[in-house]
């Protein structure tokens, strides 16, 4: 009896090591952040293209309006009227300036490899009040949600969206057309979904069970070798 109760309480024990690791394994899909400082950057559109990717994030991918166009990232000396949200860096957009044969104008997309379940950005039109709008999109671009937020002058303002199997975000300004050309991102925030695969907690405690199972299966030479002591007595 003593021998059975040992194995039920191992049981148990091993129950509930799995439903702590399967708990660690959830927690594991935390939140990552792009600041975009993660090297120095130029203070004008003409000396740099529209961004597409960075070797910090390698599943995130940046797209503009069209081939050659989009937001750059840029250092405050880039004279934006506002400093940046994080570090030295932000992505920046000017509708009246040109790359080589582009503007870096919006609509801004970026894309996720694997799917996210939460977007933020903080958002700027330097000294101009404005408005922004963030829209995810799942998959076939279906539309998910859709969020607007106003800026005041010389401000941030955060830009934050939460639903289930993000593919992608969309972020555009909204303020009057040839009003404002300028304004800037800063300081992307993201959840990936793809460590969320989490067994009920029912589950853990039936592999743990199944492990018990395993303890009071006898092996053929520990019965033999009960059939030999019940025999000896
Ligand atoms: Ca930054
Ligand atoms: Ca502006």
């Amino acid at each position: 009896m003593a021998l059975a109760r040992r194995r039920w309480n191992l049981a148990w024990h091993l129950a509930a090591f799995l439903a702590a690791a399967l708990s660690l394994a959830s927690q594991a899909a935390t939140a990552s952040t792009i600041d975009f400082d993660g090297s120095p950057a130029p203070c004008v559109f003409s000396d740099t293209t529209a961004l597409r990717s960075l070797a910090s994030a390698p599943g995130v991918h940046f797209e503009g309006p069209a081939e050659l166009a989009g937001g750059a990232i840029l250092d405050e000396c880039s004279g934006f009227q506002v400093a940046p949200h994080s570090g030295d860096n932000f992505l920046a957009f000017n509708r009246g300036a040109m790359f080589e044969e582009e503007r870096p104008r919006d609509a801004q997309t970026i894309r996720f490899d694997d799917p996210i379940s939460s977007f933020s950005i903080w958002a700027s039109g330097g000294e101009t009040a404005t408005q922004f709008q963030l829209t995810a999109r799942g998959a076939g671009d279906s539309l998910l949600e859709s969020v607007t937020i106003d800026v005041g002058e010389l401000a941030w303002a955060q830009l934050a969206i939460s639903s289930l199997a993000i593919s992608s975000v969309v972020l555009q300004e909204l303020g009057e057309l040839g009003a404002n050309n300028t304004f800037a991102y800063d300081t992307l925030t993201y959840t990936s979904t793809a460590e969320i695969s989490i067994p009920e907690p029912g589950t853990a405690v039936l592999l743990g069970l199944a492990g018990a199972g395993l303890l009071f299966a006898r092996t053929p030479s520990a019965r033999r070798a009960r059939s030999q002591g019940d025999n000896s007595c």
